[in-house]
């Protein structure tokens, strides 16, 4: 079935009147894993833009049509790992849980949750949209955010220029847990999405499935909300964020890029990048490149 029919044939498990920002590439990465998992399901959200927009009810306007918990920053996937243990012994392995956290819930706060209830092989889908920052109480610097952003806590300025950190890349971290299944995917690739997100359910039946999207943030990251997608394209084409997934031992490369884009093509317009020095344009370069080296080597074993 192709993904436009898998879309079409599922139900928007997520009612309208979300109070995300227009383009939000979070928003559009919630509502369709919500979709493609449908009502039978148990959902986790913790605080961040998610549920701060109200996709989980809590200002009675919109909601879902599937229980969500709200859960703490800091606990999400072991949270989820007590649940997933309870459908489990209830003899309900046909209800599918699934965790749909920010960078900060994932890669900072949540970090030890998270890399705990991976190792345990707990059985559930573990999504991480990233938009690089704590967005939600005024996109403050995540582990994740990338060299050179500006950001609330990395300003640019006469002391620093934006982040002086190079981001940490979650995904790899995450496929050396040994999981079931692991993959990043970007809002502006639906056909991969979709299909990344029904692996993932299904390796959720099996243990654990790990999921990092591409999440863009026009309001964050300054630029107009009708540029998600193309900026998140742009992200993929250049090796900024390279889409691939791991399944038992195997990685595979679903888009390989025989010419990238340069990076310096990715962070035109964006403002978060608009002091970026050439310095910092050439290291993102090469950390984009030596990432996609690394991945390319780890495909043809
Ligand atoms: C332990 C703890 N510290 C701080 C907060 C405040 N807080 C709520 S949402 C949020 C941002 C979360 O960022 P992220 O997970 O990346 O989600 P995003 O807002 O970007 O969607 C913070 C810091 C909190 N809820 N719990
Ligand atoms: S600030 Fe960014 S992540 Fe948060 S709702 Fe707005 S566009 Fe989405
Ligand atoms: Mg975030």
């Amino acid at each position: 079935m192709s993904y436009i029919d898998i879309l079409r044939e599922s139900k928007n498990i997520m009612t309208p009147g979300s109070s995300a920002c227009q383009g939000c590439g979070g928003e559009l990465t919630a509502r369709k894993i919500m979709q493609i998992a449908g009502d039978n399901s148990v959902f986790a959200v913790p605080p961040g833009c998610m549920a701060g927009s109200g996709v989980d009810g809590w200002n009675y306007q919109n909601g879902a049509l599937a229980p969500i918990h709200i859960t703490l920053l800091g606990n999400t996937a072991a949270f989820m790992n007590g649940v997933s243990e309870m459908y489990q012994r209830k003899g309900r392995p046909d209800v599918n849980i699934v965790a749909i956290a920010g960078d900060g819930a994932s890669a900072d706060c949540g970090f030890q949750s998270l890399s705990g209830a991976a190792e345990r092989n707990s059985k559930m889908l573990y999504v991480c949209y990233d938009n690089e920052g704590y967005m939600n109480t005024g996109f403050q610097r995540s582990s994740t955010t990338s060299l050179g952003s500006r950001t609330s806590t990395t300003p640019i300025g006469s002391v620093i220029n934006g982040k002086e950190q190079q981001q940490k890349y979650l995904p790899l971290i995450m496929a050396m847990h040994n999981i079931e299944y692991c993959a990043t995917a970007s809002v502006s690739h639906m056909a991969d999405f979709v299909r990344k997100v029904q692996k993932g359910l299904k390796a959720s039946k099996r243990g654990f499935a790990y999921l990092h999207v591409f999440a863009s943030c026009p309001t964050g990251w300054g630029f107009q909300s009708h540029e998600s997608i193309a900026v998140a394209r742009r992200a993929v084409k250049s090796n900024a964020f390279p889409l691939w997934e791991k399944e038992g031992n195997k990685y595979t490369i679903n888009f390989d890029n025989k010419n990238p884009i340069p990076i310096a093509d990715f962070v035109k317009g964006i403002a978060k990048y608009k002091n970026l020095t050439s310095e910092s344009i050439d290291s993102m370069q090469r950390h984009a490149d030596s990432v996609y080296a690394t991945l390319k080597k780890l495909a043809a074993e």
